[in-house]
């Protein structure tokens, strides 16, 4: 009996078809009520204690061998006829996967962390649901500031405390909060405004900002890392000229023009003929803000920046319409670099 197992285990072990009915054959042969096993299952009835020990293991072998085998060959089959029953044709060219652009938002933001992170800057972000104090009482703005009205600042759920982040100085105050100097940091993020939307105005738009604060920091830092950036931003030969400005968390503060990168300065309808386009807000950290983070205004000083996004976007490619940025339209969206 052992010889006659050994011989079928070889056949279910070597048998292989791609046909359903060939398959079939093989199931009666050996699965069949009057197949190979049935036969061997009967002829175990009449073996001694003694014998059937071994023989049952072998049979249950050739059982299992043959059930999976079966099992094998159906499955293989069966996957077959879904590919023959559909309409594949298996020798096509695959079709293409159409890769999104990356949105023109990204690019410049991804631009401007790039340069300054030639420069040593790092980038964090914070929360765009933000608290008073981090918003504004430690950015140094006066209890009745009008930026806290209704009017300009959306907050949630009629709490007074908690609004959405009108800059994301929110961060650099957290980052402050946490850190001593040296501190040299860019902060990329969405800020919301309560305006009427329209093609120069939104509720939302991206700015960048960023902090460097540490022993003996100047004025004339900043100068210098802005006039690197608007060079490595735009053309080579690009100039900028500050002019004084007011912010509550900057003193002295100011506002930066680079020379009009499309007529080059000479005056066009771009930069209404003065040559000049504003690009930033920028200008030494108040020390009332370092106090207010436990920094020691007496040994360390800062310098802060801050632009929009969009604005910048603007300047690069000449988007006329704030909105399209925020509608995805593919017409808009589809002219700008492949994300591929
Ligand atoms: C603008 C002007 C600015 C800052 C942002 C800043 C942050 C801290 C302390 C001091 Cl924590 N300053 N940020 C400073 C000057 C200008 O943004 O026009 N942004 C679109």
């Amino acid at each position: 009996m052992k010889e006659k197992i050994d011989r079928l285990l070889a056949e279910v072990h070597s048998f292989s078809t791609e046909n359903a009915e060939t398959l079939e054959q093989f199931r009666i042969r050996f699965l069949g009520r009057k197949g190979h096993l049935q036969e061997l299952f009967d002829e175990f009835k009449l073996l001694s204690a003694d014998q059937k020990r071994d023989a049952g293991q072998l049979l249950n072998v050739l059982k299992n061998a043959a059930q999976d085998k079966l099992n094998t060959l159906k499955q293989t089959l069966e996957a077959g006829q879904v590919i023959a029953a559909s309409d594949t044709d298996l020798s096509k060219p695959v079709n293409f996967i159409e890769v999104g652009s990356r949105h023109p938002l990204s690019l410049v933001r991804n631009e401007i962390i790039k340069i300054f992170s030639r420069l040593g800057f790092s980038v964090n972000e914070g929360p765009e649901i933000e608290d008073d104090w981090h918003n504004f009482t430690a950015l140094n703005f006066a209890p009745n500031h009008p930026a806290r009205e209704m009017q300009d600042t959306f907050f949630v759920e009629k709490n007074p405390d908690i609004v959405l982040r009108t800059h994301t100085s929110n961060a650099q105050i957290r980052m402050m909060e946490k850190t001593q100097p040296p501190i040299r940091a860019l902060f990329p993020g969405r800020v919301y405004r309560n305006e009427a939307i329209s093609a120069r105005a939104h509720c939302f738009f991206h700015q960048v900002e960023g902090l460097y604060v540490d022993k003996n920091v100047s004025f004339a830092d900043l100068k210098q890392t802005l006039l690197y950036f608007a060079k490595e931003m735009f053309d080579a030969d690009t100039k900028i000229r500050l002019r004084p400005s007011y912010f509550p968390f900057t003193e002295p503060s100011a506002e930066m023009d680079i020379s009009c990168n499309l007529c080059g300065g000479k005056g066009c309808g771009f930069c209404k003929y003065t040559g000049w386009v504003e690009i930033l807000g920028c200008g030494m950290v108040d020390p009332n803000v370092l106090e207010n983070c436990c920094i020691d205004s007496k040994v360390y000083s800062g310098y802060a920046f801050g632009m929009g996004i969009e604005r910048i976007t603007n300047l690069k490619y000449q988007v006329k319409d704030l909105r399209m940025f925020s509608e995805n339209d593919l017409r808009f969206l589809r002219q700008f670099e492949s994300a591929g």
